[in-house]
């Protein structure tokens, strides 16, 4: 069974999502960033860690295609022109899409008060905005980025967009709005949250 080390309020749930996308057994260790039980598994402190057969592994987008690889699903096979063109969007999405979020939410909470620059808010959502117009035209004609199929890129496209809404930025409508109402509507998702709720300490 596997074992993901995190909470489900941040970059763990894509994991937890993909867990339940490919139905494979797993147990939610809850356990915040910077804790000793994740720095003793991943020296950065940060969340999620998974646990196969007793290996570590970190950083939520290496979890997520080893899983689409290892159970053969959500990906297209490596070495193939499909995958490289799938990476590439999951690697649009990580600089992009998830590194604009990731600006404002480190100015706001996780820097040490010193270092943040509430300003930069406005940049973040200048970055995010231009990631939307890019998206749009990288998105096939659906449903997911590439067809029929929902990839992982699709996973964590779906999950930015949650977390966009969260620190309300603003979604865009039209086709790629359309597009994250139906990754957002994933049932594996909503099994997701609804199969790891954590209380508050
Ligand atoms: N590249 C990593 C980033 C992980 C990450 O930054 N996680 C956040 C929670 S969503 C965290 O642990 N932050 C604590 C910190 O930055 O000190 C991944 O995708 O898993």
């Amino acid at each position: 069974m596997y074992k993901v080390f995190g909470m489900p309020r941040n970059r763990t749930m894509r994991v937890l999502w993909m867990l339940e996308e490919l139905g494979a057994p797993y147990e939610l260790v809850a356990a915040n960033p910077r804790t000793p039980e994740i720095v003793e598994r991943n020296p950065s402190g940060k969340v999620p860690v998974l646990e196969d057969d007793g290996v570590v592994l970190t950083d939520s987008i290496a979890i997520c295609q080893y899983l689409a690889d290892k159970h053969g699903q959500m990906t297209a096979p490596a070495g193939t022109l499909d995958r490289a063109r799938q990476d590439g969007l999951t690697q649009f999405t990580v600089d992009e899409v998830e590194g604009a979020l990731w600006t404002a939410a480190k100015h706001k909470f996780v820097l040490p008060e010193e270092h943040r620059i509430a300003t930069i808010k406005d940049t973040a959502r200048f970055e995010f905005e231009k990631a939307m117009s890019s998206l749009e035209k990288r998105l096939s004609d659906g449903p997911y980025a590439f067809g029929e199929k929902f990839t992982v890129p699709d996973l964590l496209l779906g999950h930015c967009a949650n977390w966009a809404a969260a620190a309300k930025f603003e979604l865009p409508g039209g086709a790629v709005g359309a597009y994250f109402d139906r990754v957002r509507a994933r049932p594996a998702l909503k099994a997701a949250v609804k199969n790891n709720v954590v209380e508050a300490a």
